[in-house]
């Protein structure tokens, strides 16, 4: 009796558990995981990486099975509510199929591990950088983002019996030689497509060279507006200042209280002045007053009248659209006439390098940027990034080196997806790739093959940059 008693219950128990939602912890076996970005939602994360909202489900299940044993994990009690910095559990795309019960749609991604069939050898990428010159500060770092992703993307056998080769040309951050470059890696070099270049100034004269010849091109720092408008074989994995500076401009506005401003802008160059017209904007847009409007050029060191006339307005603050080297200069020489520490300077892309505080010491601290990404970002990519670099260059990478390190991921992606090197059948699978983990946060091409994520805001603190807030 005792016996029959024990079965039925064991038959009763295992009814309980068998029921498809019931997971046991240790079924689950997340390929990656995600930490929640602020906007992104749990249906939007379902549809990224496995191409059909669905998912959604899997994704909510798979992570509350994990956080039942790792409270690292989050709990997720109504999936119209999640939190910015939730760790979430990403299953296989095969898993995910199994958990739906085949219920997920056709849009789905390739399942990850596919090996290509077609390819073989090595297959030559063209790197056009300035790797010289006063932008080798932005070029060097980038070229370090791509040669770590490149030595991973041949080590770990992702293209499988094929291996990239980077062919290296140094632009100097100089549109002529930017032509050259871009002439020799396209038809003499012959490489499937092209990594760079530096300079959004650069990019306005080299990269119809590639349009021409149908060689897809990926920017990894140009942020100037128009760049991917030049054609359709123009990608890029930098956020536009477009997509980054009017948050600044607002977030900025609510924290220091900005009521009026200077402006100050580098009127020879193709990102500072289209940095210029996205802030005059954004302060129009804000209400915020502008007192005056001063330029200068590339090379100038002495800022001595722009600064003495600024110093006469007393702004609450100076927008400055500039590279590194101008702007340093320029809040070294403001700080020595006297303009106090509390006017902050609020600038762009051109900020986001680590050179800014060695050019400009102290003068740099409190410089404020927006930013596509920030080194504290919790997801497990970025961290993954950030170890890798440190351990194979000494030293942190930043912004510029996260997004060329995606650039090279998204081209090896692509020749994966297409398993050819023709350069068509490659512009065409940028154009489709699904969304792929990056140190950016999920990553895919828009429509207009610009990137689309959220920005951030940062600022120089001790030499760092931290998250402005
Ligand atoms: C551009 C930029 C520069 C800061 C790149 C180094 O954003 O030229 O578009």
């Amino acid at each position: 009796m005792k016996k029959v008693l024990s079965v039925v219950m064991l038959v009763a128990l295992l009814l309980t558990l068998a029921p498809g939602a019931a997971l046991a912890q240790e079924e689950v076996v997340c390929e990656s995981d995600v930490v929640v970005q602020a906007d992104d939602w749990l249906s939007k994360i379902a549809d990224k990486f496995y191409g059909d909202v669905l998912a959604f489900d899997v994704i909510a299940e798979a992570t509350n099975a994990k956080s039942a044993t790792d409270d690292s994990y989050a709990t997720i009690e109504n999936v119209d509510i999640i939190e910015p910095g939730w760790k979430l559990c990403i299953v296989s795309p095969e898993d995910a199929q199994a958990m739906l019960g085949g219920e997920m749609g056709t849009g789905m991604a390739p399942a990850a591990g596919v090996v290509p069939t077609n390819l073989s050898g090595v297959i030559k990428v063209g790197g056009a950088h300035a790797l010289s010159g006063p932008i080798a500060l932005y070029g060097q770092p980038i070229r370090n983002g791509i040669d770590l992703a490149v030595k991973q993307i041949n080590e770990s056998g992702f293209l499988g019996n094929a291996t990239l080769e980077m062919i290296w040309g140094d632009t100097v951050g100089d549109k002529e030689q930017s032509i050259n470059v871009f002439n020799k890696l396209v038809n003499q070099d012959q490489v499937v497509g092209i990594l760079g270049p530096t300079l959004s100034n650069s990019a306005f004269a080299a990269d119809p060279v590639a349009q021409e010849a149908g060689v897809p091109v990926i920017g990894s720092s140009n942020t100037a507006s128009g760049i991917t408008e030049m054609g359709n074989y123009v990608f890029r994995t930098s956020l536009p200042e477009s997509a980054v500076i009017p948050n600044t401009i607002k977030q900025t506005k609510d924290a220091l209280g900005l009521e009026k401003v200077a402006v100050m802008y580098g009127n020879d160059d193709a990102f500072t002045k289209s940095g210029y017209d996205v802030f005059a904007q954004a302060l129009a847009d804000e209400g915020i007053e502008v007192l005056t409007t001063e330029t200068f050029a590339k090379g100038d060191t002495d800022f001595s009248a722009q600064l003495t006339k600024i110093q006469a307005l007393e702004p609450d603050a100076i927008v400055l659209s500039a590279l590194a080297e101008e702007a340093a200069n320029i809040m070294i020489q403001a700080r020595q006439l006297g303009i106090p520490e509390d006017i902050r300077f609020i600038g762009g892309n051109g900020f986001n390098s680590p050179k800014l505080f060695e050019l400009g010491g102290e003068a740099a601290n409190g410089a404020i940027s927006g930013s596509a990404w920030n080194i504290s970002s919790t997801s497990a990519a970025s961290q993954k990034f950030v170890a890798d670099y440190e351990a194979e260059y000494g030293t942190k990478p930043d912004q510029f080196a996260a997004q060329s390190y995606t650039a090279a991921w998204a081209l090896a992606t692509a020749i994966r997806d297409a398993d050819s090197t023709d350069r068509a059948a490659l512009r065409d699978a940028l154009d489709a790739m699904d969304f792929i983990e990056s140190p950016l946060g999920p990553f895919s091409f828009d429509d207009n093959r610009d990137p689309d994520h959220p920005p951030v805001v940062q600022v120089m603190e001790d030499g760092a940059f931290v998250v402005f807030k």
